[in-house]
């Protein structure tokens, strides 16, 4: 098999951090304000990833509670490393200026994962290395640029004062640091430039975990900044050596759209490339949409069903609630073959709505959701950028109605009567001309056609108007009350 498609795991997964154990890979993204956090996908090749599970799936892993300021804030960069026969992550919840890092650990990663043992240092986007004396080496990105500290990996002690290490060439907001061991030489990969238009990855290496280093002459050893690729702000890289000695690289990247500024709905996403060792040095490929070479091992593309009939005792790993778990606010029990949710009266202004979602993952996509609205006083099917940032159909009072929250203006745009009983509501999304996409609400006549209750820019629902790191979450929601969902369908309708 050939070349393989980017990015290799689309939607919003950003900073990747990826391992090997044996024959198979695992990579973990950051989540955010979502629960559960930090998914952790399964490949034999780098380039088809299941996703497994979540690392952070219950309360005491972790407590979003203090990020309501922001949707940002929450589950940061994690790193995920196989040392000792154990998988360990580490990570950063980071709430209002400041981050409590932790590591967790798990015989399989599909879980159950440890609860954290959390760590005192102050920064973000910890990593974990260990060398042949068993001393465990956190890096991490703080005010004052990378630093490096040994942990006991037992109990989370921080055995020194951190120390600044090297912290790249120069560019604004170092970050993102993972710490390799290759023959006899060690190296700190960076990114740095800011996880923007800027962004940048830089290496270093050195004798030992502590340097001295020196820097690659041909650093930023990957950047697509001031260039008219179509993947930008490429950065935030990961390496890993794949089984037969070659060596890959993730990173993550967005596929901006529309007119300049460019606007990316669908999050930072993660890519893979190629990496080639000259002189001691990691060259990466070129960073495409379309990729050449494949990794070693590389399958055939596993089918991706587009229907949850929500037959399962459980949802699926890739569904997501807001700051806190669904618990008992969603139930496949209760009516056998269909989600029922139980509002607690928050909409999708409030801080914890009951919605339950999944990432966009494509530039065009056609969702689908059939709700039979029971006694609920709203419940319907929303296209979800944060609390002040969301488009949603749904169904209230007898009708079908569309409402649009963009920051400080809301309201209701168009509304019909609903036929009595369960309903199909639909949301689709358009090219634009100077947006990133168009956004149609409604839904579907008796004959299957979409009746189109409204038409948006897609442009307030990116990150650019946004702020912040997160994409788009497509899912149902109810505001008080029951509705019940008999089956949920996510398609792409384009291949780009
Ligand atoms: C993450 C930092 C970054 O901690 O953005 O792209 C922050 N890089 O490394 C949140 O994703």
């Amino acid at each position: 098999m050939s070349g393989f498609r980017n990015p290799v795991i689309p939607g919003f997964f950003p900073d990747p951090s990826v391992c090997r154990a044996g024959e198979d890979y695992f990579l973990v993204t950051s989540s955010f304000t979502y629960f559960p956090g930090v998914p952790v996908f399964r490949s034999r090749d780098l380039v088809d990833w299941v996703q497994i599970g979540n690392v952070l799936d219950r309360p005491s892993q972790l407590d979003l509670s203090g990020t309501t300021s922001y949707a940002s804030f929450g589950v940061w960069a994690p790193t995920i490393r196989y040392h000792a026969g154990r998988f360990w992550m580490i990570t950063t919840n980071f709430t209002a200026g400041r981050g409590d890092s932790f590591f967790v650990t798990a015989e399989d990663p599909a879980g159950p994962w440890s609860d954290p043992t959390h760590i005192g240092i102050e920064g973000i986007d910890p990593d974990l290395a260990w060398d042949d004396s068993g001393n465990c080496w956190v890096s991490f990105s703080s005010g004052r640029g990378i630093m490096r500290c040994r942990i006991d990996d037992h109990t989370g002690t921080v055995l020194e004062p951190p120390e600044p290490t090297w912290s790249g060439t120069g560019l604004q907001f170092p970050e993102a640091p993972h710490l390799y061991r290759r023959g006899d030489t060690w190296y700190l990969l960076i990114a740095e430039g800011g996880t923007e238009r800027g962004h940048t990855v830089a290496i270093a290496r050195g004798p030992s975990p502590t340097g001295p280093w020196e820097g690659c002459p041909a650093n930023p050893i990957l950047t697509h900044r001031s260039t008219d690729r179509p993947i930008q702000n490429t950065g935030h890289a990961d390496l890993v050596e794949a089984i037969d000695g070659s060596w890959w690289m993730v990173a993550l990247g967005v596929r901006p759209r529309g007119s300049s500024p460019g606007f990316h709905v669908l999050g930072r996403e993660t890519f893979l490339v190629p990496v080639e060792w000259a002189d001691g040095w990691p060259v990466a490929g070129d960073l495409a949409l379309e990729m050449p070479a494949s990794p070693p091992g590389r399958q055939a593309s596993l089918p991706v069903p587009v229907r949850d009939d929500f037959d399962a005792l459980t949802l699926a790993p890739q569904w997501l609630s807001v700051r806190a778990p669904l618990a008992r606010a969603a139930s496949l029990g209760e009516r056998p073959g269909w989600l029922t949710l139980r509002g607690n009266g928050q909409d999708l202004d409030a801080p914890a709505p009951v919605f339950a979602g999944r990432r966009q993952q494509h530039h065009r996509c056609r969702a689908r959701v059939l709700v039979d609205p029971g006694d609920s006083t709203e419940a319907g099917l929303a296209v979800r950028m944060d609390e002040d940032r969301h488009y949603e159909v749904f169904l209230r009072d007898g009708n079908i109605a569309v409402r649009a929250r963009i920051g400080p203006l809301a309201g209701v745009l168009r509304s019909v009567p609903s036929p009595s009983g369960a309903v199909i509501l639909r949301v689709e999304t358009h090219d634009d001309t100077y947006g990133p996409d168009r956004v149609q609400l409604g839904c579907e006549a008796d004959d299957g056609s979409f009746h189109v209750l409204a038409d948006l820019d897609g442009r307030y629902l990116s990150t650019e108007v946004a702020t912040g790191f997160i994409g788009r979450v497509i899912g149902l929601y109810v505001v008080t009350g029951t509705a019940s969902f008999d089956w949920f369908d996510y398609e792409p309708t384009d291949t780009a």
